[in-house]
């Protein structure tokens, strides 16, 4: 047995030293959601200027009944990246009106997210049963169960999640979704669109800038969560918080851009030897993308993963679009 397997492999480790040892300075947004990172962004959702939640939240209160009826089958839902599922509640009451049960399977990498959704669903919502699956759907395969024969399976990809990937990346997530599903199931995604007519793109940057700084705090938090579970040594007042718009490739980008000339150490630890990183003044890590669709891209995205849509949902000013598609 090479000793090599016995040693505890750190993904947060290898991520970083990944990321901060390229010539392009990266860190995946995945990062983010440590403890306070996942508290600071169920405070953006509720900021002014992220209409991102609101909006996708109303158009799921006004549709839920004609979008769970539309597969007209008994149905279970499954969820990528559930979190603690607050807005699928909407859809698996919906569901619970027409049928005596519903099968809710979420998927997420978080334990702790997975915990809260099963309570408050259970609590609140009876007839539904939750099967909780702990996956990475981005890495691993994904198993969703049919209960029965004639059940149809509605997949739900909500929350604008996929805007995080690239194109190439969000077919193979998709992918690993479609292989689940047969004939008659349904994909119910959700996407921020691109700005328009009724977006500017001054309203665009302020749902990732905020008058209250919080997404400047969730930004941060990246470096606090190294300097915690690594030892690496970040200032983060040392860094701007900077949110643009990429209009090349469509999409929010977030970086954290360095105040001025310094240096950070990455001590030694299973995934490598210790590391000193170097940054010049305004030079950035670039620690997310938050891509974002039109009409075109939805439907292209969807076709490469085989999916067929059938009906896009908006909010009154299309700031934002749930599209349903069938396998
Ligand atoms: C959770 C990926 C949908 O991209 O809008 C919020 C994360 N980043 N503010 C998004 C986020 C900055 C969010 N998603």
């Amino acid at each position: 047995m090479p000793t090599q397997e016995l040693i505890a492999s750190n993904p947060v480790s290898e991520a970083a030293r990944e990321g901060l040892l390229a010539a392009r300075k990266t860190l995946p947004p995945w990062l983010f959601y440590d403890e306070r990172g996942s508290r600071l962004f169920e405070q953006i959702t509720l900021l002014p200027e992220y209409y991102l939640t609101r909006t996708e939240r109303a158009i799921l209160a006004t549709h839920a009944p004609e979008i769970v009826s539309s597969l007209g089958a008994p149905i279970t839902l499954a969820e990528l990246g559930a979190g603690t599922a607050t807005k699928t509640g909407l859809l698996l009451a919906a569901a619970a009106r027409i049928q005596p049960t519903v099968l809710y399977q979420p998927i997420d990498v978080s334990p702790s997210a997975l915990d809260e959704a099963v309570h408050n669903l259970q609590r609140d919502i009876p007839g539904v049963n939750v099967r909780p699956q702990v996956a990475n759907y981005i890495t691993e395969p994904i198993r969703i169960t049919r209960p029965t024969k004639h059940t149809r399976i509605l997949a739900l990809y909500i929350g604008s999640s996929i805007g995080n990937f690239s194109p190439a990346e969000a077919r193979g997530i998709l992918l690993n979704l479609r292989a689940q599903l047969a004939p008659g199931d349904a994909l119910l995604l959700g996407t921020d669109l691109a700005p328009g007519p009724n977006k500017s793109e001054a309203a665009l940057i302020a749902a990732y800038d905020d008058a209250q700084g919080v997404t400047a705090a969730f930004n941060r938090n990246i470096l606090t969560h190294l300097n915690r579970e690594l030892g690496t040594n970040f200032i983060p007042g040392c860094f701007h918080h900077r949110a643009l718009w990429n209009p090349t490739e469509s999409r929010m980008e977030m970086h954290l851009e360095s105040k001025r000339p310094q240096s950070v150490t990455i001590p030694a630890d299973p995934s490598g030897p210790a590391q000193t990183i170097h940054f010049e003044r305004g030079e950035t890590i670039h620690t997310e993308n938050s891509h974002k669709f039109t009409p075109a891209t939805i439907a292209s995205l969807l076709a490469t993963a085989n999916f067929t849509p059938t009906h896009t949902y908006h909010d009154p000013n299309h700031l934002f679009a749930v599209t349903l598609a069938t396998a």
